[in-house]
Formats: C-alpha cells, structure tokens, sequence
C-alpha cells in the first residue's frame, strides 16, 4: 500500500505546530522513508535481535506504532517464531491506516492494534517493548516514569529497543550533524523551504536528548545491559535487556 507524496511543508503559510492528525497519516510513510536514514535497515536490525532474543509464545508491543510499517516487517520476517504482536498510539488516524495495512497484508489476525497514550496506558507485560522514534515526543519529566514502567512490565530476560533523533553535546559538532542530516532530507526530494517549516512546526514538540542521556535513562531504569546498535549522526537505536 503505497503512502501518498509528502508535501505538507510545500507552501510558505505559517506553518501550525505539529500533529499527528489524517493529513499526516496519510503521507506518513513516504515521510518516514525520506526523513529517518537508515529506517528500514533499523527494522530489519530489530527483528534480528527479537528472534536472536525472544522465545515461542513472546508478545512484541510497539510504542506510538503509527501505520505499522515495523510490525508488518517483523510478522513477516517472524512468521515462524510463534511470537504476537501489538502495536499502541495515541492517534486514531495512524491506528485507523495501520488496520488497514494489517487487513491489506493478511496479518490483521497476527497484529491487535489499540489506541491509548503510553504516558498513562495500562501496558501489557511483554516480552519485547519498541519504542522508534517516539519518546522524543514525550514530554521530557513523563520519560523516567514512562521507561520504569517498560522495565517493570517486561519478562525477566526482555528487551526494550529505543530508536531516538538525537543531539550532540558538543554544539558546533551538532550543527555539522544537522547540516548532514539537511542534506539527507535534500538529496530526498526536501526543499530547502520544506525542511525549514517542518523543522519549526517540530520545535517544541520534538524534544531530542543526547545519547548520554539516553542512556542514563535506560540504566536509572534498572536495565544493566545497554548497547548502541545503530548511529548515524544525530540517529541513535539502543538495546536493552532486562536481568534475567
Ligand atoms: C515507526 N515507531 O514507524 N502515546 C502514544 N503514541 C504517541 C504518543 C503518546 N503519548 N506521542 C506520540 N505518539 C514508528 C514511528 S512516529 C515518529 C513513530 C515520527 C505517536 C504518534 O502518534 C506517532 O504515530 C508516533 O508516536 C511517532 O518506526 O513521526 O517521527
């Protein structure tokens, strides 16, 4: 199912801030693929480490799921593990997009989708948490509590991955990072005016932390084993394992 063009930061009105509203999901995938480099080979990086990791009967839940790209891939390259898989996100356009991918895909009795913000949501207990690319949407107090409770619902043995656009602590590098990041977008078709206006309808909203504190984040929460698995630039894919 193809995604419609991206070209919501076309025109130079003012741009609103950010949502994850119909106009979004609709163009959502094309916009994952031309603004988060390296995005499917996290995926494919990700489901490695599930079935490296996971045994027969684990569930898999993905955090702010959107459209559901990652789990159609993971059912797909999982078929035969015997693992289930469920996906949560606060916006009902992205929940709606992604049981139709799911329906499209013969995989709607594979993956449960449900709607829910992760901030307050009873979670399941899990064998493996996603969460790419969404905790930077998260309001910086609400992650401690939020990781925690990752932690404490996950099996003894679980893992948690963590897919963030991060920031360099050193500010003159950062601006290097950005600038490599810019081009990226460029060489995807972004223009310059695009790039701009979606950068300003983000402030605020998307709230980047360095790896630094990332990783803190996940060893304040009790998981002792944490490794960076993936980084380009200001992209960074952690995993972390619950003690067994
Ligand atoms: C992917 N992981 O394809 N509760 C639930 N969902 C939320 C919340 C919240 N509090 N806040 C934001 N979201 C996906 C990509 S996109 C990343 C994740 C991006 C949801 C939001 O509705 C959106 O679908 C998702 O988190 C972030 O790998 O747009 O850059």
């Amino acid at each position: 199912m193809s995604s419609r063009e991206d070209r919501l930061y076309q025109d130079d009105s003012d741009p609103e801030d950010f949502e994850f509203n119909e106009r979004v999901a609709e163009v959502f995938d094309d916009m994952l693929d031309r603004s988060i480099p390296f995005y499917q080979e996290v995926i494919t990086a990700t489901a490695q480490l599930l079935s490296q990791h996971l045994k027969e009967g684990d569930s898999i839940c993905d955090l702010g799921c959107s459209t559901g790209t990652p789990l159609l891939e993971f059912a797909r390259l999982l078929q035969n593990e015997g693992f289930s898989f469920i996906g949560i996100d606060n916006s009902q356009a992205m929940i709606d997009k992604a049981r139709l991918k799911a329906q499209l895909y013969s995989q709607d009795k594979s993956i449960s989708y449900r709607r829910g913000d992760i901030s307050g949501l009873e979670l399941p207990g899990s064998g493996a948490f996603i969460l790419n690319y969404t905790l930077q949407f998260i309001r910086p107090l609400q992650r401690p509590p939020l990781i925690r409770r990752l932690y404490e619902n996950l099996k003894p043995g679980g893992l948690l991955i963590l897919s963030e656009k991060t920031i360099c602590e050193d500010k003159w590098l950062n601006r290097r990072f950005i600038d490599v990041y810019h081009r990226f977008k460029r060489e995807r078709g972004y223009s310059e005016l695009e790039i701009a206006r979606k950068r300003e309808a983000l402030e605020n909203i998307l709230v980047p932390f360095s790896v630094e504190e990332n990783r803190a984040l996940l060893s304040k929460a009790g998981f002792e084993t944490v490794a960076t698995f993936f980084q380009w630039f200001n992209f960074s894919s952690f995993v972390a394992i619950k003690p067994g």
